[in-house]
């Protein structure tokens, strides 16, 4: 017998997208209830859908109404106020899900109320609310990560890449880093920039929207994939969504307010399907990430490079921070592992003990 989560929730106060996080709106601690059920027990009779976007409280789903022509609806969403959630996650509905929802006939359209999320098999996720942390899952069940930074305008954050591995690594998605705007900047100063990546087996991709640099060979890296676009606010990922769409699908920020700081001009997740049979995400930029349900105990893992050195380290407690006859700082000192990348380990490290 399948085994589900039963859970109530007050669906105005549910985490419902990015952009409350983004406002520095917590989840309030919506009162839920879990307790198993069968689902056979519950299942009314629902479509399935995927959700390609949430808007306030509202969730845009994507379902196939009828299996003749199979053609796409979407169709807004609201949470129902008991939703059976086969995962664990804090975020209950997230864009990339697979849900069931119940329809209403509204006359000239339909509307839904999402009563069923499916499991996960993949997430970006990321603590948000400083003080009671909480995951919040930006996209579920999606192969890869594309880590979007810029060439210059704002230059690249290699601790903010750093992190963005980690969550990649934790959430089962296959990490890529693009730099945008490669227009800005000498291509061989970002290659050596970056070159720890290539030699950590991470794939990179230069691109430039304006100068059309790079965008057939990352076609090639979504082509039936599902993909999510995440970096900083500015870098271009809706930029990079218009030309890989081949239309004006999401606004970009004008060029006359590129100078305007902390100014987001993407204000919620949404998905887009490709001409290739891939999905593309965009989401609004990020100015810091906080990787979700990471321990000091389990950081070191996550730095693949400190691994042929770590076992060398004279206490097998090492923290790798200030002990006597530690490997990995010597090898940090003898150039085997790059000094950017140690640094990144030391400000994880720092933020995970506040
Ligand atoms: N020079 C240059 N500018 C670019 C390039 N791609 C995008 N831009 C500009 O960068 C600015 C920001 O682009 P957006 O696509 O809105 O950036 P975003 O990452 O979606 O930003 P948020 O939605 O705020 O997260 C716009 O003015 C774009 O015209 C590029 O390849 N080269
Ligand atoms: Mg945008
Ligand atoms: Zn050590």
């Amino acid at each position: 017998m399948k085994k589900t989560r039963h859970r109530h929730i007050n669906f105005d106060e549910e985490d419902s997208a990015l952009s409350d996080s983004l406002s520095n709106k917590t989840n309030k601690h919506s009162y839920r209830k879990t307790r198993l059920v069968d689902t056979k027990q519950t299942n009314a009779e629902t479509h399935e859908g995927i959700v390609i976007a949430g808007v306030g409280a509202l969730w845009l789903v994507n379902v196939m109404l009828n299996d003749y022509d199979k053609s796409v609806t979407t169709i807004e969403c609201k949470a129902a106020g008991i939703i059976i959630s086969e995962h664990q996650d804090a975020s209950l509905i997230a864009v990339g899900d697979k849900v069931g929802i119940e329809l209403q006939n509204n006359e000239t359209s339909y509307t839904g109320t999402i009563v069923r999320v499916a499991q996960r098999y993949t997430r970006l996720s990321r603590v948000i609310a400083a003080k009671h942390k909480t995951e919040q899952v930006v996209v579920s069940n999606i192969d890869q990560l594309i880590i979007v930074m810029a060439a210059a305008e704002p230059f690249f954050n290699v601790r903010l890449i750093d992190r963005y591995l980690i969550a990649a690594d934790k959430g089962d998605l296959e990490p890529i880093i693009c730099i945008n705007k490669v227009d800005l900047m000498p291509l061989d100063f970002i290659k050596e920039q970056l070159s720890v990546y290539t030699t950590l087996g991470i794939q990179i991709v230069l691109t430039s929207v304006k100068q059309k640099v790079g965008l057939s060979e990352l076609d090639e890296i979504l082509c039936n994939k599902s993909s999510v676009l995440s970096g900083p606010s500015g870098v271009g990922k809706s930029s990079l969504t218009n030309a890989l769409l081949g239309e004006n699908a999401q606004n970009t920020r004008n060029v006359s307010e590129t100078s305007s700081k902390g100014m987001h001009t993407t204000s919620f997740v949404k998905m887009f399907a490709l001409k290739n049979d891939g999905y593309l995400v965009d989401t609004p930029g990020l100015r810091e990430f906080a990787i979700w349900d990471l321990s000091l105990d389990e950081l070191p893992f996550y730095f693949t490079e400190f691994e042929n050195f770590r076992h060398n380290c004279k206490f097998n407690t090492c923290t790798h921070i200030h002990e006597p006859d530690c490997a990995v700082i010597e090898a940090v000192h003898e150039g085997l592992i790059h000094p950017e990348r140690y640094q990144s380990y030391c400000n994880i490290r720092e933020s995970l003990l506040q």
